[in-house]
C-alpha cells in the first residue's frame, strides 16, 4: 500500500481528543512521549500512517483539535549589566497547535 507518514508534535492536553478523532476517521497512530528542546517540557509526538491522498484529512483533524497556547518561560540566566548578577528573565512564547512533518514512505508492511 502506498503510504504517507505524518509526524505531529502536539500538546499533551490535545492528545486524547486527537487520537479519538483520528480513530473515528480510520487513522491509526502511535504515541511517543517527547520533550521540546526549547521549553524542556513534555509534549507528544504522534506517528500517523495514512494512505497516500488521505494525509490532508489527517491534517484537517489536527487543525480542528490542536490549539496554540501561550506559555511562560524564563530565558537562560542573563548577567544584569549594572550588577553583574545573573537573573532569570521571564518571557512568553506561543506554542503552536502542532508541528507537522509529512513524509513519503518507501514501503509499508504489517506482518
Ligand atoms: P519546544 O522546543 O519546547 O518549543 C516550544 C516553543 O518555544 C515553540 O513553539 C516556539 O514558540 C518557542 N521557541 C522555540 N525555539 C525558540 C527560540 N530559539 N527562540 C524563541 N522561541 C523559541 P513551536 O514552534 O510551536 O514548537 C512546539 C514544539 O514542536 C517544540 O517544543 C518542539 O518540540 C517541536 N518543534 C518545533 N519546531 C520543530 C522542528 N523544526 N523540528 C522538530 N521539532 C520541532
Amino acid at each position: 500500500m502506498d503510504m504517507k507518514l505524518v509526524i505531529a508534535v502536539v500538546h499533551d492536553e490535545d492528545v486524547e481528543e486527537l487520537t479519538e478523532q483520528l480513530g473515528k476517521s480510520g487513522f491509526g497512530a502511535t504515541k511517543l512521549a517527547t520533550t521540546g528542546t526549547f521549553l524542556k517540557q513534555g509534549n507528544t509526538t504522534l506517528m500517523i500512517g495514512s494512505e497516500r491522498g488521505k494525509e490532508d484529512s489527517v491534517l484537517d483533524i489536527i487543525r480542528e483539535v490542536c490549539r496554540s497556547r501561550k506559555q511562560e518561560c524564563t530565558t537562560p540566566l542573563m548577567p544584569s549589566g549594572a550588577t553583574g548578577v545573573y537573573i532569570p528573565c521571564p518571557m512568553e512564547v506561543t506554542v503552536g497547535g502542532a508541528t507537522i512533518f509529512v513524509l513519503d514512505t518507501d514501503r509499508f508492511e504489517k506482518i
